[in-house]
């Protein structure tokens, strides 16, 4: 099926080798997921960095944070009865989930939006406290004036919630601690306050009743999150009948706010869509698209670390052309150009 995306030709941009891992001992898995943003006249991307330990032999490793902030390695072999090893990326042992991989956030710019380069004195982001305990990971760029806010996925074995930190200058970062407690990620503030206040999207899960479905919140500090409301849900048999979550921050247009999102099926395939809000009145859904946008259809797409996944949470807007970086198949770093108005004539 041919979708809306027009690849780059030099997918993918960045492969787990092109980094050095953070750490003795650690391997670089995946890089995956970038936040995006303009800063000082380039295109910056905050990469998602997976890292695990070299496999061994009827061995497998998990890593986590020590309460020194170290990574530490647990190691458990194979045919241990209490070990449940089904998913590539999450593992069970003695009743609890652990990762796979721990996740970081890297700094990387671009002169092109193409070719990207870690800066000599790269601020990288770790997770830090017992919430971030298995790391960092698929972090939102928001700029409103001169402040960036970063809105990421912290996971621990206290559960998925949503933590924040802000910066003005990428150097020095206030946090602005768990704004979203578990289960809850997919997090992407409004680059503009609405009636005075700010805006965001989010993804909490409901295990019995409900799903996983994505909801907006506002703020008037944008650290107190209330008046909640349930925008986009699954769709039974259709490519996101088992999960929805937020791309980056919503895109103005003349018809509304603009959303790329993701969906997953039964299948744990995940595609991109759209949906569109009332500029005013956020939570009035004007519109969604009934087919995804994107669909992974490439090799890089359809196999690698987690294969058949197209997932965005980072973008550069530019007139009608948005360019959306990309993590494909939970491996590699890719980037596609859409036209903002072929996305709007989708919608129904
Ligand atoms: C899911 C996947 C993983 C991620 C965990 C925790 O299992 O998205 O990549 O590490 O959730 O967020």
């Amino acid at each position: 099926m041919r979708d809306l995306a027009q690849r780059f030709p030099e997918n993918p941009l960045l492969l787990p080798k092109d980094l050095v891992p953070s750490g003795p001992g650690l391997q670089i898995i995946s890089l995956l997921n970038p936040g995006v943003f303009r800063y000082q006249e380039k295109i910056w991307l905050l990469v998602r960095v997976a890292e695990g330990v070299a496999e061994k032999e009827g061995v497998i490793f998990f890593p986590a944070l020590n309460a020194t902030g170290n990574t530490e390695i647990i190691e458990v072999p194979l045919n241990d009865p209490d070990l449940i090893a089904t998913d590539a990326r999450v593992i069970n042992y003695k009743g609890l989930d652990y990762l796979t991989t721990i996740s970081h956030l890297r700094l990387l710019f671009s002169e092109d939006g193409i070719h990207f380069t870690e800066p000599q004195s790269s601020a990288s982001l770790f997770g830090a406290g017992y919430l971030e305990r298995f790391g960092i990971e698929d972090c939102r760029v928001t700029r409103i004036d001169d402040t960036y806010y970063l809105t990421y996925t912290a996971v621990s074995d206290s559960g998925v919630g949503v933590g924040l930190q802000t910066t003005k200058d990428w150097q020095h970062f206030e946090p602005g601690g768990m704004i979203l407690p578990p289960h809850n990620k997919d997090c992407a503030i409004f680059e503009e306050k609405i009636n005075g206040k700010y805006f965001c999207l989010h993804r909490p899960s409901s295990k019995e009743i409900g799903g996983n479905y994505i909801w907006l919140a506002e703020s008037s500090d944008s650290r107190q999150w209330g008046n909640h409301h349930c925008l986009i849900k699954t769709r039974p048999g259709l490519w996101d009948s088992a999960r929805v979550g937020a791309g980056a921050a919503p895109i103005r247009t003349a018809q509304g706010w603009l959303e790329i999102y993701h969906g997953a099926n039964e299948q744990h395939q995940y595609c991109l869509g759209a949906f569109l809000m009332d500029l005013d009145d956020p939570s009035k859904v004007i519109g969604r698209t009934t087919e995804p946008i994107m669909v992974p259809t490439e090799p890089y797409e359809l196999s690698g670390f987690f294969g058949y996944a197209v997932f965005t949470n980072g973008h550069i807007v530019n007139g009608d052309q948005l360019t959306i970086y990309y993590g494909a198949a939970d491996e590699f770093v890719c980037g596609a150009h859409f036209s903002i108005t072929e996305i709007l004539n989708q919608l129904n």
